[in-house]
């Protein structure tokens, strides 16, 4: 009862936006920042719920990542450090589309009686909540708090303006019983790297001096923070530019996201910067992407996208792996054969799946969105994922680090300082660096520019690994997206009838064509993507299949 009229009395200072439906899509709730405030306090009261429900703490991050600066977004971290679980989805699109505080409140009464939470009780629930630059963020977050308030043995904890990731890996951390804060969080970043770089033999060390990425921070919260790490590394020099502090508007002809569809330079880069390896985060930084300016005196750019970072990172990975494997014959009780996934999606470039799987790496693939992605590798002893857009990171298994750290200490003792045991502590390495709970444009650019140091490769050395196929993404508006129905990992329509038929006869028309389109996530708009073997017919193939749609 006291719970009851709790809620009611907050939920009457929230009423939801007229004729507007929302859903929890990809990447939580997105919409125009100043329709928000209602979604935001009723995503406050179900992560309570889900803190209660699973005993552990859960996180609440308000972005809209790289989307324009007047929008935003809330979106849950479960208590892995992951996405809030799937089968809360649904509830979760019931609270924010109640149209009256009784249904609100007799929904939430249901569903905690049918998941036996139990309110009020011993059990406490706490929540951290993080935001990024976003003017709407600060107000936003006032009405997390206040859903939050409104569930009993409930409380916020406010970690002020953070990544999407740093705060993934808060969760991550508490949840594990490991220290916890921002600085922490740096110091294993920055500590990781280090001890990465010095497991680098000398041979292929570069001069400190010559070693320099400039990055783009999209104006938003990535810049700011890597402002911070920077200043805690030695043997790589950082500059940042669009931190957001010279009066640049987040994600407008900046970031990640304008970089990879647009593949021209962002604002403050140009001419005077050809030959220098560039790095993209957007605006939450959870992605990454590198380029270098073209020589051409255009303002196109040579893309190296989530792809060739998945590649680079798995050549890697595998490379430190057949080192270990090496001295499988010989005298070891500890043997153990490591399995390495892949994990791609449908706009990963076709080139980079053939590459793979040249490269001899079991390739897969899985639908648009990181929680399908993340939970595919973490079916692996290590998993690599990465979006096309930058999005990724490198799973390792409880089993495997165990196996790890006794393949460690045993060659300690057999053969102290042989490429063996430092393959070992590499790959431990590289998992105390890569964030483990989500992809981390930080975590991401020091685990990139420690591999390029190993192997002594430049921006261009790394391009050339494979050579992307001309493509092309459009967007159609349509007036209802959930028309389209697709199957296998998005690659064919099921429904309506008569379409993918319509795109198989147009694709067939062009060498190496593939094209596909799904119902976007988190924009109203079918999304078109077509590749082919030149920029022409990649255009002309998504230009039609586009019609087709429209
Ligand atoms: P949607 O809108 O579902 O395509 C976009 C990205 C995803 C993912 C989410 C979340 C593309 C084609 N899609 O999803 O990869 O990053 O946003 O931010 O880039
Ligand atoms: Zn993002």
């Amino acid at each position: 009862e006291e719970q009851r009229s709790l809620l009611l009395k907050s939920a009457a200072l929230f009423s939801p936006p007229q004729g507007v439906k929302l859903s929890y899509g990809t990447a939580g709730f997105r919409a125009d920042a100043s329709i928000l405030q209602s979604t935001v306090y009723r995503v406050g009261i179900l992560a309570a719920l889900r803190s209660l429900k699973t005993r552990s703490v859960v996180g609440l991050m308000i972005t809209a990542s790289h989307n324009k600066v007047t929008d935003n977004g809330v979106k849950i971290t479960d208590p892995s450090g992951g996405m809030l679980s799937q089968d809360w989805e649904p509830f979760a699109d019931q609270l924010a589309n109640a149209p009256t505080s009784e249904i609100l409140v007799s929904l939430i009464t249901e569903f905690v009686e049918k998941e036996n939470i139990l309110l009020g009780g011993e059990q406490s629930a706490q929540i951290l909540l993080g935001r990024d630059t976003r003017p709407s963020g600060e107000n936003l977050l006032e009405a997390a708090k206040q859903g939050i308030k409104s569930v009993l043995g409930a409380t916020a904890l406010d970690m002020g303006v953070l990544t999407t990731p740093q705060l993934h890996w808060m969760v991550h951390a508490r949840n594990k019983g490991m220290k916890a804060t921002e600085s922490d969080y740096f110091e294993q970043l920055s500590s990781s790297f280090r001890c990465l770089v010095d497991l680098i033999s000398n041979g292929t060390k570069i001069n400190p001096t010559d070693n320099k990425v400039v990055v783009d921070g999209a104006n938003g919260v990535g810049g700011e923070k890597l402002e911070i790490l920077k200043s805690m590394l030695n043997g790589l020099a950082i500059e940042v530019r669009n931190s957001g502090k010279g009066g640049g508007v987040l994600n407008e002809g900046v970031g990640a996201d304008f970089v990879q569809k647009e593949k021209v330079f962002p604002h403050e880069f140009g001419f005077k910067d050809v030959g220098i390896r560039c790095a993209s985060l957007d605006g939450d930084a959870d992605r990454l992407v590198y380029f270098s300016v073209a020589s051409d005196c255009s303002s196109k750019i040579d893309l190296v996208d989530g792809d060739k970072i998945l590649s680079l990172f798995a050549l890697f990975i595998k490379e430190q792996l057949s080192v270990l494997d090496g001295e499988k014959n010989e005298r070891s009780d500890n043997k153990y054969q490591a399995r390495l996934g892949v994990v791609q999606t449908a706009y990963a470039n076709g080139a980079s799946t053939k590459y793979l799987k040249q490269s001899g790496l079991e390739v897969i693939f899985t639908p648009t969105g990181v929680k399908y992605l993340h939970e595919k590798a973490a079916q692996y002893d290590i998993g690599i994922y990465f979006e096309a857009n930058g999005h990724g990171t490198i799973l390792f298994s409880e089993g495997v680090l165990s196996w790890l750290e006794a393949k460690n200490n045993e060659l300690a003792s057999l053969a102290k300082g042989s490429e063996q045991q430092k393959a070992a502590l590499r790959l431990l390495a590289v998992s105390k660096l890569i964030n483990q709970a989500v992809g981390d444009a930080l975590s991401g650019l020091l685990l990139v520019e420690a591999i390029l140091q190993h192997m002594g490769w430049s921006i261009h050395k790394w391009n050339e690994l494979y050579q992307d196929l001309p493509s092309r993404q459009l967007k159609v508006k349509v007036v209802d997206r959930t028309a389209v129905v697709t199957a296998n990992a998005e690659t064919r329509v099921v429904s309506p009838p008569g379409i993918q038929e319509a795109i198989d006869s147009e694709t067939v028309k062009y060498p190496q064509g593939r094209c596909f389109i799904r119902p976007s996530g988190t924009e109203d708009v079918i999304r078109v993507y077509a590749e082919a073997s030149t920029q022409e017919d990649a255009d002309t193939l998504a230009n039609s299949v586009a019609s087709i749609v429209d």
